[in-house]
């Protein structure tokens, strides 16, 4: 048996007969001869049956689900409470990505940088090809081409996964274009990215003895190894999500922001809507938040105010390229959503409750006696419950019926807000990029920038409250620069230069950034605003700041430009001006330490964090000056009207007063 070498892709090695390789691919049409001794050489690498070509029909889709009830790995929903619907359930060390187990595997360490985990290329595909050497065994190789974004457009990227999962092949076709239309695209000289992906549980032993099946088949082992100057992606050992869902986080994030950088675009973790106000002029927004901050109930937002409307385009993957009219233009790489179950109700998200009534596959989710799926905010707790592990579950359990990180797949065409942008091949201009986290303290509903590398700035220097999406506490504030910490393929420092270059290149033409966050907290530990559809105020403001000529509507704070009085719209709100208060407040205290710790973090990330944006930290210091001293029993005193420490608390008091 041959071995693979570190050149997968680039070596044309000879390939002894695996005898469906050539009958498989050229029945399909290969046009692209690397592509065709690649699906070899991983045949001939991990040993599978049989090797199966993804045509992505509606047909294989329903034949693959079928199986997989058969086989006892997914639990097919009661078909008339929701038709076409499966239930699959992971295991306990198989649940979130796993971000100490990703590994970017760049020529050199400084290339990967501070924030990632980095192998030597070498080093790591030899010890891949150890794990994977006949881990296919008794199973079928799927072969899985997709486009990323609409197949043929001026954006789109192709990438090709081979997986020995039959749950990741259903959740590609939901979550990419998939098949025989993407398979055609690639031409002898077509780019594309080169995922391998295997759970690492053979089906037959060494000595040819079979080995029992599982309905969540995993590998205690796992990698998942981003090699960039390859294009390649290979993935051990887990089942779940953006581990094994190649396309997702690892190719539209991390190998897409390095061809990003070559290329001179951004490949960013950002929703992507489109707002339109009551005479018809549309915006779009793409949104950062790290994951599990609400991009996908932002992207589905029902407006609260009238005339308003909110539709979908993305909720998690942006990528905006400049166009030739020298604007930054976008789409939604994607097709599916993989959002997160729990929270979601008739209340917080109407759109995705609507989204998963049929075709969907959840995952970790409960499970009901009649047959349907439940999950904690969805509504009362029925009084028993099969639990995301398959134990018998009553309220009194005292542990949760869904994994907090559940989630569902469903396309995105079921999305009753879905806009017709998403087609469009070429996608649409961004007229604004916000950055967002999950913040208690010190940040402020909203904030613009006054200028793209204050922008920057305000990317780079998002912090947020963990969430159950990744490995680790819940609730710790951890940095997360422009919610791309886990997902930019190179040194973090590089990346923020990118976004200088790309924004230097856009020059006026560039979309303004502003900072949101949903999160603040009062002294009571409540929410300040109240979010959800409410949260057209705040885009209803940033829409009449992009459409204004000058700074009517803002005034300056300490952190940038806030909502004049009467700019934001909070008639109707049940909302105390101690609170309007509180959202915009600047405590000097706070974000000199604040500052500090910025600092601390820039230095953690060396001397590549571009000195245009620590030019913006001492700016930011400078502004806010000393401590104030009677910013803490102003507050106290409740009374908004009196405060009087910085114009832009003023300003926006008055308009909560005037409201
Ligand atoms: O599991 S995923 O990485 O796809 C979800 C997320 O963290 O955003
Ligand atoms: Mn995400």
């Amino acid at each position: 048996m041959t071995t693979c070498t570190a050149d997968h892709l680039h070596t044309p090695v000879p390939v002894p007969p695996y005898p469906e390789v050539p009958q498989g691919a050229f029945q399909h049409g290969i046009a692209n001869q690397a592509l065709a001794d690649w699906v070899a050489r991983i045949a001939l690498l991990t040993r599978p049956d049989e090797i199966v070509w993804c045509d992505g029909s509606d047909e294989e889709w329903h034949r693959m689900t079928e199986a997989m009830v058969q086989a006892g790995s997914l639990i097919r929903l009661d078909p008339g409470l929701r038709p076409d619907s499966f239930l699959a359930r992971s295991t306990d060390d198989d649940v979130a990505r796993m971000e100490d187990r990703t590994f970017i595997c760049s020529q050199t360490e400084s290339q990967a940088g501070p924030t990632n985990n980095w192998r030597a290329p070498g080093s790591m595909h030899a010890e891949l090809d150890g794990l994977f050497a006949e881990s296919m065994r008794g199973r079928t190789m799927y072969v899985v081409p997709y486009s990323m974004g609409p197949v043929g457009g001026a954006i789109s990227q192709l990438g090709v996964q081979i997986t020995d999962s039959p749950y990741v092949v259903v959740s590609l076709a939901t979550m990419t274009r998939m098949g025989t239309e993407a398979l055609r695209e690639i031409g002898p000289d077509t780019p594309w990215v080169a995922g391998v992906h295997s759970v690492g549980h053979p089906l037959r032993n060494a000595d040819g003895t079979r080995r029992e099946d599982v309905a969540w088949p995993s590998n205690p082992t796992k990698y998942i190894a981003h090699f960039p100057e390859e294009r390649a992606i290979w993935s051990f050992g887990s089942g779940y999500g953006g581990n094994a869902l190649l396309s997702k986080k690892c190719f539209a994030l991390r190998i897409g922001s390095t061809i990003a950088r070559d290329e001179g675009w951004l490949a960013e973790h950002m929703l992507l809507l489109k707002l339109t106000d009551p005479s018809g002029r549309a915006f779009h927004i793409a949104a950062a938040f790290p994951s599990a901050c609400g991009k996908t109930n932002l992207a589905m937002l029902r407006p609260s105010l009238p005339g308003w409307s909110v539709e979908t385009i993305g909720d998690d993957i942006a990528w905006l390229r400049p166009g030739p009219d020298g604007r930054l233009w976008a789409i939604n790489p994607e097709a599916g959503i993989f959002g997160v179950a729990p929270g979601t109700s008739e209340a917080t998200n109407p759109v995705a409750v609507d989204l998963v009534r049929k075709r969907t596959i959840f995952t970790n989710v409960a499970l009901t006696e009649d047959g349907d799926v439940w999950w904690e905010g969805k509504s009362e707790p029925p009084a028993h419950l099969i639990d995301w592990q398959g134990h018998y579950w009553t309220p009194a359990s005292g542990l949760p019926a869904a994994h907090p990180n559940a989630r569902f797949t469903a396309p995105l065409t079921q999305c009753r807000t879905l806009a017709d942008d998403w087609f469009a091949a070429d996608g649409v201009p961004v007229d604004a990029i916000l950055f967002g986290g999950r913040r208690a303290s010190n940040v402020p509903l909203v904030v613009e920038s006054t200028s793209w590398e204050h922008g920057v700035f305000m990317g780079a220097t998002i912090s947020s409250e963990r969430t159950a999406a990744q490995e680790g506490t819940v609730g710790e504030l951890r940095h997360d620069p422009f919610g791309m910490l886990p997902f930019v393929g190179y040194d973090m420092g590089d990346y923020w230069q990118h976004w200088l270059d790309v924004g230097a290149a856009l020059g006026d033409r560039a979309p303004r950034i502003f900072q949101v966050n949903w999160f603040r907290k009062g002294p009571d530990g409540s929410f300040l605003w109240p979010g959800f559809g409410d949260n057209a105020r705040v885009l209803a403001w940033i829409a009449a700041r992009v459409s204004a000529r000058d700074t009517a509507g803002a005034v300056e704070s300490e952190l940038g430009l806030i909502p004049a009085e009467g700019a934001l719209d909070v008639r109707g709100l049940d909302l105390p001006n101690r609170s309007l208060y509180a959202l915009f407040e600047v405590d000097s205290a706070a974000w000199l330490e604040e500052c500090d710790e910025i600092a601390a973090y820039f230095a953690s990330l060396g001397d590549t964090v571009p000195a245009a944006v620590r030019a913006q930290l001492v700016a930011l210091r400078e502004r806010i000056g000393e401590p104030q001293s009677h910013s803490a029993s102003s507050r106290e005193g409740g009374s908004a009207g009196t405060a009087t420490e910085t114009s832009g608390r003023r300003a926006v008091v008055a308009s909560g007063v005037a409201a």
